[in-house]
């Protein structure tokens, strides 16, 4: 029977649309957990925050590009036609271009966008971008930016050792005793860039506590790893879960428990390792009971950890989470050391992992295949700036930064462009952000919503919605290829990406448009990757139906592999023959080529190096709770914050924060109050809920609250509605990774008892006639 199906990136469901109407997003027969933010999409995709029209800011309308940036985000809209809107971004992006070169562009345009292979906002962007002779990029992402840094240089590149992760169905079978730094929660495995079509977290996390498997999660959070029955929690003090690790590592080597064959046949550098670990490199042995003092856990249960884990089959997992701190690099390097001394890498169910849980893929058992994917074509430009040095580029035009090894140089950017992606809520210090927003001559936005970034632009395209357009969905690790099929009309004016992107082309010239279509239509284009895709399947042992007959059946399942998979089976089983493609072949406790940067935030080998701020720090006695600003369980990120599963979740309207009883009675707070969360970044509301599941020193605020300024557009007001950005530090990781650092802050907390200011972060900007412009 076909089926009209829609794919997102927190699952596979099918529309019911009756007189054209979306009623419900029904789950996909084949998805054993499905979420419920597929549900909380059916309001909110025709809601009243739709842009509507192409609409342009009042001063850039009346006096041209650049007018009055300091505006951006203060000042009215003035809806335009779509002539007037593309003619507008198609001068203004030749006019940069002549003026100053493709270089002035910044155009990484950071974000998930919608879960569609085609229509993936990014891929059409970049792709128009380089047809019209390329843009400044950005390089790795919020989720792993750290991670991409350190990998390549001590193990496999990230993106490779996540194909490569030991399959849960391997886990079930073998694994005894499985540490968790950062938990593994179910809520975030909801979610899987491209697709999830298939939840397997829940299930496998149920099986195994059945079994017996101990669970320990080594977390501020217990219920981070609340999927697993009985997990025994370790209430570690945030950010210092590499002291933790070292604390291990120590207890190993003084008992003689690690693994000396492992360490000499497959791993570089464990001698200096070694030394720092016991201390002989600076006098500081990383006992357990110096662990204890950093970490705020007892060295007894440092001690008989590491004993458990060299006893059992064990398997480490850390969250993506960890590297998302202040040298974030540290605790994905140190979990390889780890893992190495305890030498089950590469056995079944021992080993490591990164990011169990994190988002659906890690640890699948279906195929890497990939699927369909949109070519992006060539950038001419060469420039790029790591993701998350966004602010940085802004405010600092030619300033100096290092990056893995490298001097870089930041571009002087006139024009931003952004598709897919929402600056207002990925990016951490929004006051800095709003303050390098002032800096470029022209921004441009494609958006769905009126959400904060939206409103922060000079002209905004209103973008389509999946369910507005047919499609492809896949992901590597995910076990169906989805035909989506268009289930309602746009709404309003709205156009696909591609169709922007195409009449943007279209007026820049012949050969640009030529070069961003191909003289491909959409639907020549939906078979295109199709067919392409299916040639590439051959290579994975798949046999994919050809076009027609997928497009009518609406879906195809891809066989698992023969064989799941273990992480470094056959490096371990032949190291040389497979050598890793790190610079000695093998995993690399000490590297040279890191310790030739001479980066004092990042030595030559795994190392406890003091986060910008932690509990441990002078600054907590001003700021004595440390902010956690984990992924939402009701939305992803800041996308349906606007659907009726996150609205519910709002007290007095604003985002839930949550307190441990201890913190809040010390506080004069209770559960439903609205408190100032506060610190010398800035400041926000959020509305409290009160939960032991945690310790009584951090502070819990989800992303994704759209971004709601009591003034817009001005630094450092009161967010009315909870975005944790506007408290989080915009630093670097470190000199090597310059990643996202948003899980290290502190904050202080107190009861508001201000009138409460009405939430309008749903409310459209204001509007004006062109006659006022
Ligand atoms: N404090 C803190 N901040 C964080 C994190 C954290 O842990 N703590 N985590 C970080 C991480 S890991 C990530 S990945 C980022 C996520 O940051 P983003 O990916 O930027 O967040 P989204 O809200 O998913 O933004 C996607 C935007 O694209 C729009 N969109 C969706 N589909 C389409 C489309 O087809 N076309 C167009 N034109 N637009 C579309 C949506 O409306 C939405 O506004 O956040 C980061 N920020
Ligand atoms: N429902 C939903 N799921 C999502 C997303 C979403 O928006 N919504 N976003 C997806 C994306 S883009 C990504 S990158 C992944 C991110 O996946 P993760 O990085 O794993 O997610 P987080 O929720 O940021 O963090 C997980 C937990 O780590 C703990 N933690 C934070 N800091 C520390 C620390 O210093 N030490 C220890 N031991 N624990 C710490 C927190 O308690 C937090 O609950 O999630 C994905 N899944
Ligand atoms: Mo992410």
């Amino acid at each position: 029977m076909s089926l009209s199906l829609t794919s997102t990136h927190w699952g596979v469901y099918e529309p019911e649309v009756r007189d054209g109407r979306l009623v419900d997003m029904k789950p996909f027969r084949h998805d054993p957990d499905p979420s419920p933010i597929g549900a909380s999409m059916v309001a909110a995709t025709v809601g009243p925050q739709r842009v509507m029209r192409p609409a342009i800011r009042r001063s850039v309308l009346a006096h041209g590009p650049g007018a009055k940036p300091e505006l951006r985000g203060a000042e009215p809209f003035v809806e335009v036609s779509w002539e007037e809107a593309l003619d507008f971004v198609a001068r203004e992006l030749t006019r940069v271009r002549t003026e100053f070169g493709n270089e002035a562009i910044y155009a990484g345009s950071y974000g998930w966008a919608s879960a569609g292979r085609f229509h993936h906002a990014q891929s059409q962007g970049h792709r128009f971008m380089n047809s019209i002779g390329g843009f400044v990029s950005s390089y790795g992402s919020y989720s792993l930016a750290a991670a991409y840094a350190i990998l390549p240089h001590v193990a496999l590149p990230m993106p490779q050792l996540r194909m490569a992760q030991t399959a849960w169905s391997v886990m079930a079978q073998h694994t005894r005793l499985f540490v968790a730094f950062g938990g593994m929660p179910v809520k975030n495995s909801q979610v899987n860039s491209g697709g999830a079509s298939e939840h397997e977290l829940s299930g496998y996390l149920q099986r195994m506590s059945d079994d017996g498997v101990a669970f320990v999660n080594v977390s501020p959070v217990a219920s981070d790893l609340h999927g697993a029955r009985n997990a025994e929690w370790i209430a570690i003090r945030p950010n210092t879960d590499v002291a933790f690790m070292l604390g291990l590592a120590h207890t190993l080597i003084s008992e003689g428990l690690h693994a000396t064959e492992f360490l000499a046949r497959y791993c570089e550098g464990f001698e200096p390792f070694k030394r720092y670990v016991m201390g002989e490199a600076d006098g500081i042995a990383k006992s357990a009971a110096w662990a204890a003092g950093i970490t705020d856990v007892p060295a007894q249960t440092i001690e008989q950890l590491a004993r458990r884990m060299a006893a059992n089959r064990t398997m480490i997992n850390t969250a993506w989470s960890l590297q998302r701190t202040d040298h974030g690099e540290q605790p994905f390097w140190m979990t390889v050391a780890l893992a190495s001394l305890l030498g089950q890498i590469g056995l079944p169910g021992g080993g490591f992992g990164l990011g169990y849980g994190a988002v659906n893929a890690e640890g699948a058992t279906a195929s890497t295949f990939s699927g369909p994917v949109l070519p992006q074509g060539k950038n001419p430009v060469s420039q790029f700036i790591p993701v998350a040095r966004v602010s940085d580029l802004l405010l600092n035009p030619g300033g100096q930064y290092d990056f893995n090894g490298r001097r870089m140089t930041y571009p002087d950017i006139k024009l931003v462009y952004w598709f897919g992606g929402n600056p207002f809520h990925h990016h951490q210090d929004l006051n800095r952000l709003i303050e390098a927003w002032r800096r470029p001559q022209t921004i441009v936005a494609h958006e769905q919503f009126w959400n904060a970034h939206a409103k922060m632009a000079d002209v905004v395209m209103p973008a389509t919605t999946t369910l507005e357009r047919d499609d492809i969905g896949s992901a590597a690790r995910d076990r169906f290829i989805i035909a989506m099929k268009r289930a309602i009309d746009p709404v309003g004016e709205a156009r696909d990406d591609h169709d922007i992107f195409s009449a943007l082309a279209r007026r820049i010239g012949k050969a640009e448009f030529a070069s961003f279509t191909e003289g491909r239509s959409k639907t020549e284009w939906l078979r295109h990757l199709y067919e392409t895709a299916r040639v590439k399947a051959k290579n994975f042992d798949i046999e994919l139906p050809g076009f027609e007959a997928f497009w009518s059946e609406g879906f195809v399942e891809m066989p698992r592999p023969g064989k799941a998979t273990v992480l470094f089976e056959s490096f371990r089983a032949d190291p040389v023959a497979n050598r890793l493609p790190t610079p000695s072949g093998r995993l690399e406790l000490f590297s040279s080529v890191i310790d030739s940067f001479g980066y004092d935030d990042c030595p030559g080998h795994p190392a406890w190096l003091e986060p910008a701020e932690w509990l441990g720090a002078p600054l907590a006695q001003r700021f004595p709770l440390h902010l956690l600003s984990p992924q939402p369980a009701t939305r992803l990120h800041g996308q349906f914050d606007n659907g009726t599963l996150s609205l519910a979740t709002k007290i007095n309207g604003r985002e839930p924060v949550t307190l441990h009883p201890e913190a809040a009675r010390v506080r004069g707070i209770k559960a439903g109050d609205v408190v100032r969360v506060f610190n010398d970044r800035g400041a926000c509301l959020a509305g409290v809920r009160i939960d032991e599941n945690q310790r009584a020193d951090t502070v819990l605020l989800a992303t994704g609250a759209w971004y709601d300024p009591l003034v817009p557009g001005e630094i450092g007001t009161l967010d009315k509605h909870g975005n944790p950005n506007v408290l989080t530090l915009d630093k670097g990781t470190s000199k090597l990774g310059q990643g996202p650092a948003a899980h290290t802050a502190l904050v202080e907390v107190e009861r508001y008892t201000g009138e409460l200011p009405a939430i309008t972060a749903f409310e459209l900007p204001s509007f004006v006639g062109r006659q006022s412009a």
